[in-house]
């Protein structure tokens, strides 16, 4: 019945709008009358503006819950990074200290059985076979060498007695391979020596080399017997032509006291123990043992000086997340770093897609489902003050047809404009179908 009398309407104001009204009479001044001065416009503004916070407003509360999800998944990865590589890092960490701790007892060694018997109790082919035997106890190094000092007045005597001249290292610059005695020049003269006695079978060839005419291996020499504790060189290529770090402990003549000055110590030096980290080969093993290999990518520098040299692992210049793991090998002179990074991209962060799209799925909904409810209600009581209003027309245009005898267009403009007939009473005459002019 409603929707019938709004069709009604409309043919109505189509009516009206038709003719020529006077100019105060527009058309939307008649839209207006019937819907109630505009009142459900307003409304309906108000209501869309409503719609528009409520979606602008979600999406803003969804864009912060998917940040909010996505920082935890990448906060959960950077700790299991971290988690992984301070495991790595310390693990190597215990490994060197553990093969620094046996480096000191074959110092110890070779103290009590080559410096003070007389004669020695140790050969070359003995001291090989030890350290052979006792590799497993020094899991990190590749080898060992054990040089004895020897002074400018002593040297006559000494190349006498190994049946060998002390060798300059890294005489031959284009000999890569191994550095080879035979062919190596003899050492010109100098204050002291140090050249390599007893080796591991592995390092046999730097035997009769001096270890103080190489850079590396001197400034080493010259720490540990200054300190009296272990040492480390930064990573340098080796004579047999690998990259390696050598800790070298002093072995002393008679143990000096624990606040001897330098010098005293300097004096009380008779020889120099030597371990050979192969950090290449020998930390790849270390974390092959370890799970999740695949996963993670390693690298070890030495960070004393201001450009890293890398010790192990090789391109590191991968973006994305990394983490950084110190590594204390004993000496306070050298800085190690380990830094790690995950192979793998970052995967999709899915619950925090899953949960943010959710809820805006939701939220869209509920702003339909409301949107739609009130433009229904809306309507409906519209069409309700429609109904009213017609209903009030019917009579109004009874009272109007009965005052005004003469039902013509002009009569009515008249009657108008000499409000003998209101407005309201002339377009309900207009819109009420039954009442036709001519
Ligand atoms: N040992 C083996 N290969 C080397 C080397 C070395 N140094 N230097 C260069 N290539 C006996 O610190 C004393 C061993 C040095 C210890």
């Amino acid at each position: 019945v409603a929707a019938g009398l709004v069709g009604f309407l409309g043919m109505g104001l189509d009516r009206v709008r038709l003719l020529p009204l006077p100019e105060k009479l527009s058309a939307k001044a008649l839209r207006s009358h019937v819907r109630g001065h505009g009142s459900r416009e307003a409304r309906e503004r108000w209501w869309r503006w409503t719609l528009f916070l409520w979606v602008v407003g979600w999406t803003l509360i969804c864009l912060q819950i998917f940040h909010y999800f996505d920082s935890g998944a990448v906060e959960k990865r950077r700790e299991s990074l971290a988690s992984m590589c301070d495991e790595r890092a310390r693990m190597l960490q215990d490994q060197f200290n553990v093969s620094m701790n046996h480096l000191q007892a074959l110092a110890i060694l070779v103290n009590t059985f080559h410096h003070s018997l007389n004669p020695s109790a140790i050969t070359q082919a003995t001291f090989a076979r030890y350290a052979e035997r006792t590799a497993f106890e020094r899991p990190l190094t590749s080898g060992v060498a054990y040089a004895v000092r020897v002074t400018h007045a002593e040297r006559d005597q000494f190349e006498r007695q190994q049946g060998w001249s002390i060798k300059k290292m890294y005489s031959s610059p284009n000999s890569q391979g191994p550095g080879d005695a035979a062919v190596a020049e003899i050492r010109g003269p100098a204050d002291e020596y140090a050249p390599v006695i007893f080796a591991q079978d592995a390092y046999k060839n730097v035997i009769s080399f001096d270890m103080l005419s190489g850079a590396d291996d001197r400034e080493n020499i010259i720490r540990a017997r200054e300190s009296g504790k272990g040492v480390l060189t930064a990573p340098f290529q080796l004579l047999n032509g690998r990259l390696g770090v050598i800790l070298t402990y002093s072995v002393y003549k008679s143990e000096p006291p624990a606040d001897a000055r330098l010098q005293e110590r300097v004096q009380a030096a008779i020889g120099y123990l030597g371990g050979i980290f192969d950090i290449e080969a020998l930390v790849d093993k270390l974390l092959h043992q370890l799970a999740g290999k695949q996963s993670i990518m390693v690298n070890v520098y030495d960070t004393t000086n201001d450009k890293p040299i890398s010790m192990y692992g090789s391109d590191d210049t991968g973006s994305g997340m990394f983490h950084n793991s110190t590594l204390n090998f004993g000496d306070p002179s050298r800085r190690h770093e380990m830094h790690c990074r995950f192979m793998q991209k970052p995967p999709l962060p899915w619950l925090a897609i899953t949960y943010s799209l959710g809820a805006y799925v939701i939220a869209l909904l509920i702003g339909h489902i409301f949107y739609a409810t009130v433009h229904r209600i809306a309507k409906v009581e519209d069409d309700l003050q429609i109904m009213k209003k017609l209903k009030k027309c019917a009579e109004a245009a009874d009272v109007a047809k009965s005052q005004v005898s003469n039902l013509s267009y002009t009569t009515y403009t008249a009657c108008l404009t000499q409000k003998k007939i209101s407005f309201h009473a002339l377009f309900c005459l207009f819109a009420v179908p039954g009442y036709s002019f001519t």
